[in-house]
């Protein structure tokens, strides 16, 4: 039997993987899909939940907006809290002209399935032992096991979609991957509940740390508190959950919490990463297996969807006209924008939590940049353009 080949072999079916296979499909190109786990086990991740309007754009011009359009909320901006009292809104609408839209990843990944199986996408489940081999020759390819059996396949490129656990970056010899990380001293305990949710996104800064009022739909609500790296779900249950959400956020807001029992709770740990360059050879990295930033400025996944916008240009582009001009400036076109939300990422987590060993200096240095936010237009229109999300280039 001949090896069987494609053009793009797309290793990871998360957002990233089925995304940029989606939008190759609309370009008439060929792709695998090889992921690791089953579908039940990447549905069951419960991660993002803000989409940009240029993420929104590029999910809409792929066929994957209707259910978006019908059941996601858009939002002019988001609310900050702190010192008790203030409440200084991140005005998006006003100050750029873009809104920003609540979608849960999970609703997002069940649709990028939905269209993989109406155009009967060769997503292959539980493939093991991925591999990605000989990237820097003209004929790359990747070899895993699935269904019992040690398989090749054979392709033009390989697109690593694998995350921040993957094996894409594993190829990349030392002396050409140079990654940068920053690990923060505290994560997030995150709960789903099926509760009405607060009207606004709304971040708190508070001397007991970190919280955030999100939503996923008008009945369920997302809410998270900053906890230390030492803490274990099983010491949280809801009545503590909620009573330490409430509070750090003002007596106001505090009693408009509607609370109810959790149907998901989990701790993520915080961190910033990027490796670059974001191409080897023929191998091309996107999403969390290039970068990873702390969940404060929601750009984890609109950072995936960026990348993919990137990468299906230029694949279309080489296939279509025969140019190589995108795919050679893919790594350096992404890591512009990757760093940019990298850096706003890491000045907003700065601003928003309380870092242990923090002085009452730095606490109140903190409030003092909240209350000039709160003051200045101009600081206000910084940080909404990019918490709205920078053009794409
Ligand atoms: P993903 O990690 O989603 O997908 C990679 C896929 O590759 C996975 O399905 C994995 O099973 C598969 N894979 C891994 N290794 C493989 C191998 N060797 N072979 C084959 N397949 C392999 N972002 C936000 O914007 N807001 C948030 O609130 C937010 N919360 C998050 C909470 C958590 C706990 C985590 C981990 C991330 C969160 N993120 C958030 C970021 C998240 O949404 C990512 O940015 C997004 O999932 C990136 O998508 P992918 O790049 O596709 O990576
Ligand atoms: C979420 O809804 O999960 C969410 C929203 C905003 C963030 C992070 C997470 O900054």
């Amino acid at each position: 039997m001949s090896t069987p080949s494609t053009q793009v072999a797309i290793i990871g079916g998360g957002p990233a993987g089925l995304l940029l296979s989606q939008l190759l499909h609309q370009a008439g190109i060929e792709s695998v899909v090889l992921e690791s786990r089953s579908r039940a086990y990447v549905l069951g991740r419960i991660r993002a939940g803000v989409l940009e309007q240029g993420s929104v754009e590029v999910l809409r011009a792929a066929g994957l907006g209707e259910r978006m359009d019908r059941e996601g909320h858009p939002h002019d901006g988001a609310a900050i809290v702190w010192a008790g009292r203030h409440n200084y809104f991140i005005d998006c609408w006003k100050y750029v002209g873009k809104r920003f839209t609540t979608y849960g990843q999970t609703n997002l990944q069940e649709d990028l399935f939905a269209a993989a199986d109406r155009r009967n996408a060769q997503v292959l489940d539980e493939a093991l032992e991925v591999m990605p081999m000989d990237v820097t020759s003209a004929r790359p390819c990747v070899t895993f096991r699935h269904a019992g059996r040690s398989q090749r396949l054979d392709c033009d490129f390989i697109a690593g979609c694998d995350g921040y656990h993957g094996v894409s970056r594993s190829v990349m010899p030392a002396a050409v991957l140079k990654v940068f990380e920053k690990v923060y001293p505290f994560g997030w305990l995150g709960i789903l509940s099926e509760t009405p949710p607060l009207p606004n996104l709304t971040y708190a800064n508070h001397p007991r740390g970190f919280a955030l009022a999100s939503m996923r739909n008008p009945m369920l609500s997302r809410y998270y508190v900053q906890v230390s790296l030492e803490e274990r779900i099983e010491d949280w249950p809801d009545e503590r959950f909620w009573e330490e959400l409430k509070a750090r956020y003002p007596e106001e807001l505090a009693r408009a919490i509607v609370t109810g029992p959790s149907i998901e709770k989990s701790i993520a740990p915080l961190r910033s990463f990027v490796a670059e360059p974001m191409r080897h050879g023929r191998l091309f990295l996107a999403g969390d297996a290039a970068h990873i930033v702390p969940p404060t400025g929601a750009k984890g996944l609109n950072l995936a969807i960026s990348d993919v916008y990137y990468l299906a240009r230029a694949l279309t582009s080489y296939y279509r006209d025969g140019s190589s001009t995108y795919l050679d400036s893919y790594s350096a076109m992404a890591l512009r924008r990757v760093w940019g939300a990298v850096r706003f990422s890491w000045w907003l987590t700065g601003l928003l939590h309380r870092f242990p060993g923090m002085s009452d200096f730095e606490q109140r240095a903190q409030e003092c940049e909240l209350d000039y936010l709160a003051r200045s237009q101009h600081a206000q229109a910084s940080v909404a353009e990019q918490y709205a999300g920078m053009p794409f280039e």
